[in-house]
């Protein structure tokens, strides 16, 4: 009695991090089907004590699983992901294939939990920095209406791969030596030009779209009116790059519906917030950082303030672990709401 549960691309970032996410997981797991790319079958991981062989992801291998969490990159999934619900798995997926789907719920447990009654087999994870924005806002939309955000993040080069941390540690020490920094993944692998990462910030996350954002801006953007299911929201957004490994800092402007409410209302409001964790006390100079962040499951907002000039206005800073909330967490999380709601039969 328990659940098959495959993870797709369990050798990557993210992936590793979706076995660690399942270990400590009330989830009843019976079996752990580890999948990735051909080069990796044949190694093994451990999980719940015991070795587990990875095998390569086909179609048939969805048979009998229950719950399959992908996160092997977006071309995977569009391919395999039908494919292992039309053999009965749920499919958590963690790229963007399937986001903006109206048949796919585009989930983040605090905020849109009920979407998940409406799936149809796939459940879309959305992107990272968008995961932490809306955790950290909604509580402030349920209780006093949110009519604009404009976000600039300050993104961890994890976001772009566990070979984007090689480059920015290597780099890092080809500058330090007084070498020329060899580039060849930020800001995206696969663009015309790359350029330094360490020492330096990189105004690109993914490739530019026609309207001259980013299609990471973009998916800030449209992800966020998906998950408030409200299209009035306006929202923006800057994506940086800059030289962290883990954990995507977040400066955030928001303008409320009320205008008698003070920055304490919010702090107030947000210490209470479910996965939130409020650390706001410039007296003694505690405020989020990747730093801190890293390694938990939790989004840690700070630097809550009034605009001086706006009266509904507010800045926050928010911080989380881009693959454990912003990924992995996020995932198996939704496993776990999935099978409370009685929505995951085994
Ligand atoms: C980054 N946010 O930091 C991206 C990574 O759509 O799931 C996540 C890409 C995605 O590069």
């Amino acid at each position: 009695e328990g659940l098959n549960v495959a993870v797709v691309g369990v050798t990557g970032a993210v992936g590793t991090r979706m076995v660690q996410m399942l270990e400590g997981s009330p989830l009843p797991v019976k079996s752990l089907l580890p999948l990735a790319s051909a080069r990796s079958a044949g190694k093994s991981i451990t999980f719940g004590g015991k070795s587990w062989t990875i095998e390569e992801a086909k179609p048939e291998s969805f048979e009998h699983i229950d719950i399959a969490l992908f996160s092997a990159g977006g071309s995977v999934s569009k391919q395999l992901a039908p494919q292992a619900a039309k053999r009965g798995a749920i499919v958590v997926d963690n790229t963007s294939a399937f986001r903006m789907d109206p048949n796919v719920p585009l989930v983040v447990p605090e905020v849109n939990e009920k979407a998940l009654t409406q799936h149809h087999g796939i459940i879309a994870n959305p992107n990272c920095s968008t995961i932490q924005m809306v955790a950290a806002l909604e509580p402030i939309r349920q209780a006093y209406g949110l009519n604009r955000i404009i976000v600039s993040t300050y993104q961890a080069v994890s976001g772009a791969g566990a070979k984007a941390i090689a480059e920015l540690e290597e780099q890092s020490r080809q500058v330090l030596d007084g070498k020329e920094p060899e580039a060849a993944i930020m800001p995206v692998k696969g663009d015309k030009k790359h350029f330094q990462m360490a020492f330096n910030a990189i105004p690109q996350i993914d490739l530019f779209q026609p309207n001259d954002y980013t299609f990471e801006e973009m998916k800030m953007i449209n992800e966020t009116k998906k998950i408030m299911d409200d299209q009035e929201i306006k929202v923006s957004a800057t994506c940086v790059r800059v030289p962290v490994s883990i954990s995507h800092g977040e400066s955030v402007y928001i303008e409320i519906d009320q205008t008698d409410v003070s920055a304490s209302d919010l702090k107030k409001l947000l210490a209470d917030a479910p996965g939130v964790v409020l650390q706001d006390d410039p007296a003694h100079q505690i405020y989020p950082m990747p730093a801190s962040a890293s390694g938990k499951k939790e989004v840690f907002v700070g630097r809550i303030r009034r605009d001086p000039d706006v009266n509904n206005g507010f800045h926050l800073w928010i911080v989380s672990d881009n693959l454990l909330k912003g990924a992995a967490w996020n995932s198996v999380q939704i496993a776990e709401r999935l099978l409370k709601l009685g929505l995951v039969k085994f």
